[in-house]
């Protein structure tokens, strides 16, 4: 069994981390709550994706914080990644599976309830569900859900989901209720005055619903 803890996923952009970087923005993000970490960089090509995630797996080392690449499957294995995470447009899951191995977490990216229901769970290890609101971060992203929208995904998935999409600290409570295992954040951690502070405050709410 894959052990993986989805209840704070920073998802890291190079733009928005541009002040301090996506490594120090990662180290501090660890050390205030955050258990997974995803390098994606839709402008960076293989080499530097892998360069940047080999220096984001030392700087996580010894967190117990997964690190998770965004759709650069070749990158993923070279780094030694945890996990990769596709969308719909990246490859399918059963190519990606088969360049993994049965070790590597894997997660997908639904944004209706028919794609959520149509994920294979001997594949797929987790759905990233989004997005709930709409967000400047991501220019092309689909409809938002809501976060009625939200359940009925979450349900529709036959492996754990975890909810994006213009999430912050105050939403934590409403994630859970809807029965998403976590919330995955870029703005409200990326580019923040103090990125430590802002993902204790996501953590200390996760406390609260999830003790
Ligand atoms: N996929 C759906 S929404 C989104 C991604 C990568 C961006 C979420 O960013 P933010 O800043 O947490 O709204
Ligand atoms: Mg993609």
């Amino acid at each position: 069994m894959k052990h993986f803890d989805l209840s704070l996923y920073l998802v890291l952009d190079p733009d928005l981390c541009a002040e301090i970087g996506m490594i120090e923005t990662a180290r501090l993000a660890v050390a205030g709550g955050a258990t997974m970490v995803q390098l994606r960089d839709k402008h960076a090509g293989t080499t530097r994706m892998i360069e940047t995630g080999r220096a984001l797996k030392q700087a996580l080392a010894g967190t117990g914080a997964l690190l998770i690449v965004n759709d650069d499957v070749e990158a993923a294995i070279a780094i030694g990644a945890d996990g990769l995470h596709i969308g719909q447009e990246d490859m399918d899951a059963r190519t990606a599976r088969t360049m993994i191995g049965s070790d590597m977490i894997l997660g997908l990216s639904v944004e209706t309830a028919q794609l959520a229901g149509a994920v294979d769970p001997r594949l797929v290890d987790y759905t990233g569900v989004g997005p709930v609101f709409a967000t400047p971060t991501k220019a092309d992203h689909k409809q938002p859900l809501g976060f009625d929208g939200l359940a009925m995904l979450v349900k529709s998935s036959p492996v754990p989901s975890v909810a994006i999409g213009g999430l912050k600290a105050e939403h934590v409570a409403q994630v859970f209720t809807a029965g998403a295992r976590g919330l995955a954040v870029v703005s409200a951690i990326c580019g923040t005055p103090d990125p430590e502070a802002a993902t204790r405050r996501i953590a200390a709410n996760i406390r609260k619903v999830r003790p």
